[in-house]
C-alpha cells in the first residue's frame, strides 16, 4: 500500500516549536495545493474514496484524527496526532478519516489541483478498479 509516515525535524526553542514543509526537501512531491478540515465533528466519518493519481501528505496540525486506509486487499488504520508527522497517502488508497478531536485541524498538501474527476467515491468500483490493475 503507498502509505507511509514521514518524520519532520522540529526546530524548537524556548519560544516554542516551528516545523517547514518544502517541496522536494521533507515533502516528495510538488505542493499544488493545501487545504484544511477543521470544526469536524467527532462522530462524522470524512473521505470515503480514493484517488485515481493524485498524492498528498496529511498532517494534524493541532488534535487527532483515525484514518482508515484501504488498497483493495489490505486494510490499516492510524491514528494522526502529532504535527511533526506527516502521512503520505499515494493513488489508489480508499481512506476514511474519523474519530476527530473536537480541536482537530488536519491539513493536507497534494500534488495536483482539485479536480473531481480523479475522485473514486463508490467503493465497488474502487475495488473494480484495483481489480483491473
Ligand atoms: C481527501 C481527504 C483527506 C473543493 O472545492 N476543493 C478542494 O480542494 C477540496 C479538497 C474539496 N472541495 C470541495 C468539494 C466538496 O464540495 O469541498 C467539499 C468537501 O470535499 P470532500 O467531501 O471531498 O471532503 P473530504 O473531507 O471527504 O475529503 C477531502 C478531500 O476531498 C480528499 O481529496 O483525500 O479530504
Amino acid at each position: 500500500m503507498e502509505v507511509r509516515f514521514i518524520e519532520f525535524q522540529k526546530h524548537g526553542d524556548d519560544r516554542g516549536a516551528l516545523i517547514a514543509l518544502e517541496q522536494d526537501i521533507n515533502i516528495p512531491f510538488d505542493i499544488k495545493r493545501v487545504y484544511y478540515l477543521f470544526n469536524t465533528e467527532k462522530d462524522i466519518r470524512r473521505g470515503m474514496h480514493a484517488h485515481k493519481n493524485l498524492r498528498q501528505l496529511a498532517v494534524a496540525v493541532k488534535g487527532s484524527v483515525r484514518f482508515l486506509l484501504d488498497n483493495g486487499t489490505e486494510k490499516i488504520e492510524l491514528l494522526l496526532d502529532n504535527p511533526s508527522q506527516g502521512l503520505y497517502i499515494g493513488p489508489g488508497v480508499w481512506r476514511e478519516m474519523y474519530s476527530f478531536s473536537d480541536d482537530c485541524v488536519l491539513m493536507i498538501l497534494a500534488d495536483h489541483v482539485y479536480e473531481e474527476s480523479d475522485y473514486i467515491r463508490d467503493y465497488d468500483l474502487f475495488i473494480k478498479s484495483v481489480v483491473k490493475k
